[in-house]
């Protein structure tokens, strides 16, 4: 019986394509592991009302932990109209089966590391090294919607001038859940001999919510003297993150927040091609991309399999395979150094599969 037992979970669109160029290293990696097969993504919803089915759920359970390469996900008009004609009008509703894993399973950490590599094309001025916490079950995704303002609602004091049909998401920021996050970035900086976390918030504006994440980010600060701690708005952070992304080292923040300020940070270091990510629970985990399933390019293995990659580095090191996960990162580095195998997004030819292979060589 193998080591590890994975769940492989290549998604749809591009998912399919990186997916294999990752499985091409993990094999070089002689990594001893079962990669179970699980279904997810657009063509579950439009065949079964179900993106993410239980069948796949289920296997997760039994596995140690699951890779994810990409999915499609779109807005309601369109997810309603795609679903087929025979399961219309029977109370399928689309949610994100990401959204959904990472809260069924309870994978409050997003860990998004962003280093630029030497000798990449597309680093944004000098080597960038910054990691990024989003917390990953509450906040603005908790999925509490409303198409319009139920009656109940004009209880509530200063909602007498919201207009009938406006729609709600609400934004949900506990305690508890803050101080978790929090505390991971900071045990991460502690660990990893990192300087500087910095909380990333709107407190200023939404006061209750991002009040509960600053009194938790503050309470759990005082707990490692040795770290620098500091704070910024959000908006005032895009801002300053492309002015001196150097000032940064590690950044914590709530859901949307840092759903953002990671797309911004992995486009200083690359763009999505170098965006990689771990949900992280305590027994479980998931590694993917950042970036979703590129539908224009399914299929053509034309796309940058190196976020996937890093993303299989992230997985072994998680599994405490620490050593295969350094050789990967070293390989990748050399690839990307020599700079002779470039995919179309690093203004190269090369292939998704060449590129793994070039990077497969070097293990
Ligand atoms: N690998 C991440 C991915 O596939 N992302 C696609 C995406 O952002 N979908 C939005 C969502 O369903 O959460």
């Amino acid at each position: 019986m193998a080591k590890y037992r994975i769940a492989w979970l290549p998604g749809d669109g591009i998912g399919k394509d990186v997916a294999e160029a990752a499985r091409i290293v993990l094999d070089r990696l002689d990594v001893d592991a079962e990669y179970i097969h699980g279904d997810i993504g657009w063509e579950f919803w439009r065949t079964e009302g179900e993106p993410l089915p239980k069948r796949t759920l289920d296997m997760m359970k039994e596995t140690d932990c699951a890779f994810f390469a990409a999915i499609t996900s779109k807005g309601r008009d369109v997810a309603d109209a795609e679903l087929l004609p025979e399961l219309q009008g029977k109370g399928f509703v689309y949610r994100s089966p990401i959204v959904r894993m990472r809260q069924l399973l309870d994978l409050y950490i997003c860990l998004r590391p962003c280093k630029a590599y030497p000798g990449n094309p597309l680093n944004y001025k000098d080597l960038i090294d910054l990691v990024v916490f989003r917390e990953n079950t509450e906040g603005m995704y908790i999925g509490v919607e409303f198409p319009k303002v139920p009656e109940e609602f004009y209880a509530v004091k200063g909602t007498e001038k919201l207009p009938r049909d406006a729609a709600i998401s609400l934004r949900a920021v506990t305690p508890g859940g803050s101080e978790r996050i929090v505390r991971a970035a900071f045990e991460y900086a502690q660990k990893y001999g990192r300087k500087r976390v910095t909380a990333v918030h709107k407190a200023n504006v939404l006061r209750q919510t991002d009040g509960v994440f600053m009194e938790a980010a503050r309470k759990v600060a005082a707990e490692y003297p040795e770290i620098a701690f500091n704070n910024a708005n959000i908006d005032a952070m895009g801002m300053w993150l492309l002015k001196d992304p150097y000032n940064y080292d590690v950044i914590v923040t709530t859901n949307l927040f840092g759903d953002i300020i990671s797309d911004l940070c992995a486009q200083m270091v690359g763009g999505l091609g170098f965006g990689c990510s771990g949900n992280i629970g305590t027994d479980y985990a998931v590694f993917e991309p950042t970036h979703g399933s590129a539908p224009k390019y399914a299929g053509q293995y034309k796309v940058n399999p190196i976020a996937t990659i890093l993303a299989a580095k992230m997985m072994l090191d998680w599994l405490g395979e620490t050593d295969k996960g350094a050789q990967l990162e070293a390989a990748v580095a050399e690839v990307i150094k020599e700079g002779k195998v470039r995919t179309y997004d690093m203004g190269g030819d090369s292939g998704t599969l060449e590129m793994a292979e070039a990077i497969a060589a070097k293990l």
